[in-house]
């Protein structure tokens, strides 16, 4: 009788780590996918001859940028955006003002489709 009771907790045991197992790969792909950021214009590390007329960010998936800015060895520089802070796979911004020859970083900060705060920084040097 007690080997039976023994067997039937192990049975019940193994069942419940099947349905736990089955319900994690059951459950949609989407729900586990981050909003990457991919190399776009100007790349992390690019030295430029000319200032870019346009900055572009590339995602994975859709983001919404809740905060860009370009900042460089004048301070920061305006950014006109073309999102209207919609979720966007590809943002691109205007600069503003003239950019002196130098070293810039464009800090953005996001929300990806699955509510994950991301944030990232682009370094560029201006060298003609
Ligand atoms: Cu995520």
């Amino acid at each position: 009788m007690r080997r039976l009771e023994e067997t039937m907790i192990r049975v019940a045991r193994f069942v419940s780590l099947v349905l736990a197992a089955t319900m994690l790969l059951a459950a949609p792909p989407g729900a586990f996918a981050h909003s990457a950021a991919k190399p776009a214009v100007p790349k992390d590390g690019e030295t430029l001859s000319a200032p870019p007329k346009v900055v572009r960010l590339e995602f994975t998936g859709p983001m919404r940028i809740t905060v860009l800015k370009l900042t460089g060895p004048g301070g920061e520089v305006p950014l006109e955006r073309t999102d209207g802070m919609k979720p966007v796979t590809t943002l691109e911004a205007t600069p503003g003002s003239a950019m002196a020859e130098g070293a810039y970083q464009i800090e953005w900060r996001g929300m990806g489709a699955d509510g994950h705060v991301m944030t990232g920084t682009v370094g560029f040097t201006i060298a003609p």
